[in-house]
């Protein structure tokens, strides 16, 4: 080698070694394509507003929400005098009946739906004109829709299509066909079918159970003969489902002789005779998408160096190409102190931004008008429910024209444009709907004002900075950053990209300021992103995991005031659980089931068999004291937690009650969520009451008050039923030894004493440790989203790094069907809901820094793959932020703010330091642990 030659070498090694000491963190995720799903766009949120950006060139798509747009209205979710149905419910399970129990509650004890209209006389109506049904009647200027969809036709073009529409279609059957008795399997239909064949009715059904009719052989003839179904959809996914194995065709064939199906797949005619069906009644409301702003270009064609990037550091989104020699740049971005979607165009040469903007909504009940020259307004109201919605667009130019037409504004010739787009409804609060929609929207652009783009631009990214960047994370190489986010994902779980996971963890906090800011909503979930009317389980806030999920890493990633949404909601549910405690179970103070909506439901919902579980509320107190743990901030936990916390307490002093066979205070009626039925005394909700109680006492005596509650606490949580270690040596998840270790079920609820709690720890008690671990071994690794989420904390806590990563490699896989994460690393339960998402950004934390016990730990679950790394502003319970280095899989340097002056116990591989520190002192420490 020629000494020029090695010289350079040397030059590139030293390069890189120094680009990645220097190199910022990795922070952004790129693609070289506009996004075509929904789940490849990027999002933006401002806590409020959010959106998901989707980068095309010759149309941008723009799907926005807003977080209080949502179905239903203010109502009472709870059941008058459930309460009488209680104690006969608990017997029948002492007696071992858990079906009669459940029929039982199904009938007394669920909670209140909405409103539910009358549907007779809307369907004698739909089905009245019978012109559709004859053999001749002519479609050909019908539409076409294709049939079947398993998921509903929502997916194949009809999204939010409720109603009564005619599918026709024809098939032949040849001119040696022998007459036979003939069957039509259509399979399943969402959710009422009237089926003709030729014009006579050959089956009607109202359930979701398969479609087989059986057709006389009188009734088909040679040739052409034909199908016409009237579906009636009320809620949710409507029409022809067929079969979930595609392999599998809807049909026509002869009796006993499939093999000869005519195949019915394929475009079918259909006719929307009303899309207005009567309403239906719900246990609780679902969030709604608020609309879409379409960005339309023309002489697109031959476009090159496309990209389009989300810089998490900055919370700005970028799209970019060129075409015919000019550079052509968008950015986006959701402005908090604007409360705005900011999207900026701008181009090399002047006088060449042409486009228009089309503003629209996926309710059908929406208007566009003109406000002025430069503004537009979208009107919305939801179909079920109180809520109205308005958003306000305004466009400025630089140079150009601008006017407006057929409801779209057109741009013409301009340097520059940048669009404002607001949002707001008329939620006033959980049970006040006379806000004024247009409110927000005009103080928006009040506030922006004649301010210039940058102005806007630089206070977005100072006010989003703030948060952002409290904490920092490298966990090697950064090299990888050079491939687009697709190949990284694609490569992640066989190559060596630890800086992904780095990048992953900073996502996590991304969206996390992104749908939860102080003083909105809490993210939902899918934190505060939906396109859909019928979202999956609503969108709403599931509380036997999820909602609480969302929050992992509020208080550990530095996001702590982030997790102020979440205890403004549990305030509300602290008044709505009122009722819901007295009218269900005759108790005082507080109680939240396994969900709640906009509207604060309390109350059990969807099924009598896991919709009863009565710890949702007092699981979310665990969040109000752990919010004090971490922060020491004592006027918190005097005016806003304690208070809670002590009343969802008095709820569980009057409702446990003495199990005859064991003699313990137990749970009861309850479930494991969400399996096993309905139960007496399952496992988690004893580990949760235990830690309610257990943070209620030391609250009260830290804040000197309740002495008489906290001894009587003090006395019923040794009487709770324990954990207990069962046959298989595993952590039993009910009162009886009855786990199945073949069982792979998503919720490993019975581990909440191990985390997301903390009374099962390897210092108090190896034992049960090893027990929950047995526990998770059975249960298996592959699971939903959320579930993977999960295990990546419980593997972290059994510090067992290796394990932890295994599970992250799963949860950063590309959805092939199971679990992983999207092109837009948005986590796959699936579908998409970004439970995921925060979980196992708080589970690469959790592998970095623990502190649920005395000690605050060290690195206890490092993978060999983060065997260097750095996390800066990392938080422990007791006030603590952490900054930790490490090379080689070892710790090297240890920096420690003392934000309250609270004792420092240190643990690190074996070794212990245990120090007194003084109120925002700062603590250096060696690999040893020695003070510096
Ligand atoms: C719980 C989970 C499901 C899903 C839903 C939103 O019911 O069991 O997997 O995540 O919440």
């Amino acid at each position: 080698m020629s000494n020029k030659i090695k010289n350079n070498c040397f030059l590139l090694v030293l390069w890189l070694v120094i680009a990645n000491n220097l190199t910022a963190q990795d922070l952004k995720l790129w693609y070289n394509q506009p996004a075509i799903k929904w789940t490849e766009a990027l999002p933006l949120g401002n806590g409020r507003i959010g959106a998901m950006v989707f980068g095309g060139v010759d149309n941008d798509r723009i799907q926005f929400n807003e977080e209080t747009l949502w179905t239903g209205e203010p109502r009472n979710y709870s059941r008058p005098g459930a309460y009488k149905y209680l104690d006969s419910i608990r017997q029948l399970l002492f007696a071992g009946k858990q079906k009669e129990a459940e029929a039982l509650a199904w009938t007394e004890f669920m909670g209140l739906k909405s409103f539910e209209a009358e549907k007779t006389s809307w369907i004698n109506e739909v089905i009245a004109n019978k012109k559709y049904i004859a053999e001749g009647f002519d479609d050909s200027q019908w539409k076409k829709m294709t049939v079947p969809s398993w998921d509903g036709w929502e997916t194949v073009g009809f999204e939010g299509l409720d109603g009564a529409v005619w599918l026709r279609k024809s098939f032949v059957l040849p001119n040696d066909w022998e007459p036979k008795d003939m069957l039509l399997d259509l399979n399943r239909i969402r959710d009422h079918d009237y089926t003709y064949v030729n014009g006579v009715l050959v089956g009607t059904q109202q359930n979701t159970e398969g479609r087989k009719y059986a057709i006389a052989k009188e009734n088909l003839h040679k040739g052409k003969n034909t199908i016409a179904v009237l579906v009636l959809n009320f809620f949710d996914k409507g029409g022809i489902y067929g079969y979930k194995d595609t392999v599998n065709h809807i049909g026509i064939y002869p009796l006993n002789n499939e093999v000869a199906k005519i195949s019915l797949n394929g475009e079918w005619n259909y006719y929307i005779v009303n899309d207005n069906p009567p309403a239906v009644g719900t246990f609780q409301a679902s969030y709604q998408p608020f609309g879409d702003l379409n960005l339309k270009f023309d002489n697109t064609n031959g476009f090159i160096n496309y990209k389009r990037e989300l810089d998490i550091s900055n919370a700005i989104a970028t799209t970019s190409y060129s075409v015919n020699g000019i550079n052509y740049k968008r950015e986006y971005f959701i402005s908090a102190p604007s409360q705005a979607v900011v999207t900026h165009l701008a181009a090399n040469k002047k006088a060449s931004i042409n486009f228009s903007a089309i503003l629209s909504s996926p309710h059908k009940n929406y208007t566009i008008k003109q406000l002025n020259s430069k503004t537009i307004i979208l009107s919305l109201k939801v179909r079920n429910g109180a809520l109205e919605g308005k958003s306000y667009l305004q466009l400025l130019l630089k140079g150009g024209s601008l006017s407006f037409s057929n409801d779209q504004l057109k741009i013409t010739n301009a340097d520059e444009a940048t669009i404002y787009l607001t949002a707001g409804t008329n939620y006033k609060n959980y049970h006040d709907v006379t806000a004024d929609p247009s409110l927000p929207c005009t103080n928006a652009l009040e506030s922006i004002g004649s301010k210039t783009y940058q102005q806007i631009r630089s206070a977005h990214i100072i006010e989003y900075q703030k948060w952002f960047n409290t904490f920092s994370i490298s966990l090697g190489s950064e090299n990888n950053k050079l491939l687009s986010t697709v190949e990284r994902l694609k490569n992640f779980a066989h190559g060596n990209d630890p800086s992904f996971a780095a990048l992953y963890t900073q996502y996590g906090r991304y969206l996390l300021i992104a749908s939860s800011r102080p003083g909105t909503r809490p993210a939902n979930l899918q934190g505060i992103w939906n396109d859909l009317l019928n979202p999956p389980w609503g969108s709403k806030y599931t509380t036997n995991i999820n909602a609480q999920m969302n929050y992992w890493p509020a208080e550990l990633l530095n996001l702590s005031p982030m997790h102020q949404p979440l205890f403004d909601m549990i305030d509300e549910l602290a008044v709505t659980g009122k009722s819901t405690a007295r009218d269900h179970y005759n108790a005082p103070g507080w109680v939240l089931h396994h969900n709640t909506d906009l509207w604060r439901g309390t109350a059990p919902i969807n099924a009598s068999n896991h919709g009863i579980w009565v710890t949702g509320g007092a699981w979310l107190c665990q969040h109000l004291w752990e919010h004090y743990l971490f922060t020491q901030d004592k006027n918190f936990l005097r005016q806003k937690a304690y208070p809670i916390m002590k009343e969802a307490a008095l709820f569980f002093n009057s409702f446990l009650i003495k199990d005859p066979q064991t003699g313990y205070l137990i749970s009861t009626p309850s479930n494991s969520p969400e399996q096993g039925g309905l139960v007496a005394g399952p496992t988690m909700d004893h580990q949760i009451i235990r830690n309610l109680f257990s943070n209620v006492i030391v609250a009260a005596k830290l804040l000197n008050t309740d002495a008489a509650l906290t001894s009587s606490l003090s006395e019923k949580i040794k009487q709770i039923a324990p954990n207990k270690i069962g046959r298989y040596g595993q952590l039993q998840e009910w009162m009886k030894d009855i786990d199945d270790t073949t069982n792979k079920h998503r919720h490993i609820s019975h581990l909440w004493g191990m985390y997301p709690g903390n009374e099962i720890n390897y210092d108090d008690n190896p034992a049960m440790m090893n027990a929950a671990k047995q526990s998770l071994v059975y249960r298996g690794d592959a699971a939903t989203g959320w579930s993977l989420g999960w295990k990546i904390n419980c593997w972290a806590r059994f510090k067992d790094g290796e394990h932890a990563f295994k599970m992250i490699k799963m949860l950063l896989t590309p959805v092939k069907g199971d679990a992983g994460s999207y092109p837009n690393l948005f986590d796959a339960h699936p579908p998409f809901q970004i439970d995921g998402n925060f979980g196992g950004a708080a589970g690469i934390g959790e592998m970095l820094l623990q502190s649920h016990t005395n000690y605050i730990d060290i690195l206890p679950a490092l993978p060999d793959a983060f065997a260097s790394g750095e996390v800066k502003g990392i938080c422990a319970r007791g006030g603590f932020v952490l900054d930790i280095k490490w090379r080689n899989s070892k710790l090297q340097q240890l920096k420690i703010i003392s934000k309250a002056g609270q004792p420092l116990l240190l643990r690190y591989n074996g070794l212990v330091k245990n120090i007194s520190t003084v109120k925002n002192g700062i603590y250096k420490f060696d690999a040893s642990l020695n003070k510096l």
